[in-house]
């Protein structure tokens, strides 16, 4: 067998390995094998790693930084991870089995979310407030809130930990990432460079191990100040209730089952490549998949025969290679889950159209992939329609008019985002208007931006990431009031 990579934790500075001296390995989705090997924290490390952040945090250079000089170390740590692109897009595609086409242009990407942020840095302003007493002064300070923890799931690691990381720094707290057991690596690869880029020691840290083992220490620890959290909604819901118990800041980017909605009027060469990039882009193993396909009955008959001669041709390989489109799935128990809710599809009546099963070809044999599936006939009660699968399976739903089209999209206990494929203006704006979801695409899909506010209406999360809005959820607001008169009036009535 050949040696395993090893990757470390960065703890004030420097490389750690687990206080015990265990390992856990990271598996190749791709071959099915092990490839790397990951420090197998535990609450030791966890402790660790938090006292470093909070010592970070109170003391040391990060706080006596100007916001301007904070601003110049985001630029700088962008520039590095630029220079640095494609070894961590390589990096992440052998772990968690995402295309190297799409990694290289994330990791390309990934640095503007550190520039918009750091350009934010020295721009974050308190007020002078308009007092209504005499000879009291008043004005409001921005300050960080302190430690946070940030929590990130293994189908998008970089992106999402770029998402919390920017606005965190920008805002002066310090970090403690935790990134998922099933793809650690690269986030270690990329914690390393913060260092480099000039960091004070300790003010951004990594804790690796499995999240059942030391997710609940590092939610309910003490020192953290705010959680901020990218994954399941089930895993989400106990993050949350761990931060209400212990009275934390909190954020949470939850799951999806996004509506992508065709209307018979829309440009259907477009509409089909974007219900492609929907569901098969990823494998569909991204929180926003359009995973609900509803198309208009008067179109849907041709327009299943479309999207099924496009992904049919779908080519599934090696994620490292140019060519490839769909890439395997990241987890074994993802791989089992996906399979098993084909079959639920299936008993629930759904029409199987495409896919179904894992491709039965040699060179993909010893991977994690799950063909291209598409179900028509699919009723939105059903729970293919309701639950998230996190996988390339697709469920088709018609509608008649664009009443029901509503109620179907809205009619989920998710509210991620949606797409609206239609010529007419007028009812793609009313259609923004009536979904309820954060994030619409009119004419387009998957599209993500810095510039952009991102996050969830109800189940799928609290908060909203990227965007000016964004930095507001790593600060707090103190109020300072200053008497200017020479005398204190009677003590025992209230100011
Ligand atoms: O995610 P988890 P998992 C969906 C997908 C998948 C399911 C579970 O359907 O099958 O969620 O996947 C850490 N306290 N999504 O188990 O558990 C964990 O170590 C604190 C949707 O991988 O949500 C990891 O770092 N943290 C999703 C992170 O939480 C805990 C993306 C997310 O893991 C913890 C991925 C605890 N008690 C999977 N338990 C999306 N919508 O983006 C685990 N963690």
């Amino acid at each position: 067998m050949a040696t395993l990579e090893r990757f470390h934790n960065i703890v004030d500075g420097g490389k750690a390995t687990a206080a015990s001296g265990r390992w856990f390995p990271s598996y190749n989705p791709f071959t099915g094998e092990a490839w790397a090997e990951i420090p197998h924290g535990d609450a030791t490390d966890v402790d660790r790693a938090v006292i470093a952040a909070d010592r970070a945090f109170t003391g040391g250079d990060w706080p006596k930084l100007t916001a301007s000089a904070r601003g110049k170390l985001l630029h700088r740590f962008a520039d590095l991870v630029l220079s640095e692109a494609e070894r961590l897009a390589r990096i992440e595609t052998r772990d968690n089995g995402k295309l190297f086409a799409e990694m290289s242009g994330q990791l390309r990407y990934i640095p503007e979310w550190f520039h918009y942020f750091g350009g934010l840095a020295d721009k974050i302003e308190g007020a002078v407030l308009p007092m209504d007493k005499p000879n009291m002064f008043a004005f409001t300070r921005r300050e960080p809130l302190g430690v946070v923890a940030a929590i990130t799931p293994w189908n998008s690691p970089l992106l999402l930990l770029a998402w919390k990381l920017a606005p965190a720094l920008a805002a002066g707290n310090t970090v403690v990432i935790k990134p998922s057991e099933f793809a650690s690596a690269s986030t270690l690869a990329f914690a390393e460079l913060f260092a480099k880029a000039g960091f004070p020691k300790g003010v951004v840290n990594t804790v690796t191990g499995y999240g059942s083992e030391i997710g609940q220490s590092l939610t309910e620890h003490p020192l953290i100040a705010k959680i901020a959290f990218t994954g399941g909604d089930a895993t989400g819901a106990q993050v949350g209730a761990a931060a209400t118990r212990h009275l934390k800041h909190v954020t949470l980017e939850l799951g999806g089952k996004s509506p992508n909605i065709v209307f018979a009027d829309a440009r259907l060469d477009n509409a089909v490549k974007g219900a492609v990039a929907g569901i098969f882009a990823a494998s569909g193993q991204t929180c926003i998949a359009g995973s609900r396909l509803l198309v208009e009955r008067s179109i849907h008959d041709d327009f299943v025969d479309r999207l099924l001669a496009l992904a049919r041709q779908a080519k599934l390989g090696d994620p490292a290679e140019a060519e490839t489109q769909v890439g395997p799935i990241t987890t074994e128990a993802q791989l089992k889950k996906v399979l098993s809710y084909i079959d639920i599809a299936k008993a629930e009546g759904a029409k199987l159209m495409l896919g179904g099963k894992r491709p039965e070809v040699p060179h993909l044999a010893q991977g994690w992939f799950v063909e291209p599936t598409i179900f028509a006939g699919v009723d939105n009660r059903m729970r293919i329609a309701r639950e998230e699968v996190f996988g390339p399976v697709l469920s088709i739903i018609p509608f008649s008019d664009e009443d029901e089209a509503v109620s179907i999209a809205n009619d989920n206990a998710y509210g991620l985002a949606a797409g609206v494929w239609t010529e007419n203006a007028r009812r793609a704006l009313r259609m923004a208007e009536r979904i309820r979801a954060g994030t619409v695409w009119i004419n387009t899909y998957r599209a993500v931006s810095y510039l952009a506010p991102f996050g969830g209406m109800k189940r799928s999360g609290l908060g909203r990431e990227s965007g000016m809005r964004a930095i507001d959820e790593y600060l707090q607001t103190k109020s300072v009031w200053m008497n200017l008169a020479e005398d204190f009036p009677n003590p025992f009535v209230l100011r």
